[in-house]
């Protein structure tokens, strides 16, 4: 296992639509173990694998709260197939988009279908937190961050903020 860089914002890998998963083969399963370890590390409650350069469709998540037993989730493929039409609005962060939170609005409920680590094709249901988390990584295997579903005037400015803190880091390591 080993802990990967998770690309931070403006990295354009961030706007690449991941491929389709083709077999589960031991570079896929290594790839999600090194991810848990990355979102659990952030730490994070979800993580798609080019958040870490990787444009596969593969995500992980664990909803579990701080007290109770790890519940790893693994989505290979993951895909909507229906989507509530009542709408509800969290508060979202990224871990790609660091100390950054926003609130968002998204359907209450989904379906989605995915393949497990065995290749087994599953489907099933999510509302709460559940529903926004797979909402938002799929969203990251389609090139969508969740600054999209925000204002244009919140979203330059945060791209503005972390265009000249990436600028400001690129410089200090050149002078170095
Ligand atoms: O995809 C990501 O960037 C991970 C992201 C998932 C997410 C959070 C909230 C709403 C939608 C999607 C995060 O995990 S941000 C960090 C976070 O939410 C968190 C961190 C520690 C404890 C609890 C939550
Ligand atoms: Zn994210």
């Amino acid at each position: 296992m080993a802990l990967r860089d998770i690309l931070k914002l403006p990295d354009k890998r961030l706007r690449l639509i991941s491929e389709p998963v083709k077999r589960i083969d031991p570079g896929v399963r290594a790839l999600v173990d090194d991810m848990f370890e990355t979102m659990y590390a952030a730490p994070g409650i979800g993580l798609a694998s080019i958040q870490v350069g990787v444009a596969q469709r593969v995500v992980v998540m664990d909803l579990s709260k701080k007290d109770e037993n790890h519940k790893p989730l693994v989505f290979i493929n993951p895909e909507i197939t229906w989507s509530s039409e009542e709408k509800s609005t969290h508060e979202e962060g990224c871990l790609s988009i660091p100390e950054y939170y926003e609130e968002v609005e998204r359907p209450v409920a989904v379906k989605v279908k995915y393949q497990d680590l065995d290749g087994k094709a599953q489907e099933i249901a999510a509302d709460g937190l559940f529903a926004t988390c797979i909402q938002h990584e799929i969203d990251h295997t389609n090139g969508v961050l969740f600054i999209d579903h925000i204002s244009k005037l919140k979203r330059d400015r945060v791209v503005k903020k972390f265009t000249k803190a990436a600028k400001a880091a690129a410089k200090k390591t050149v002078e170095a």
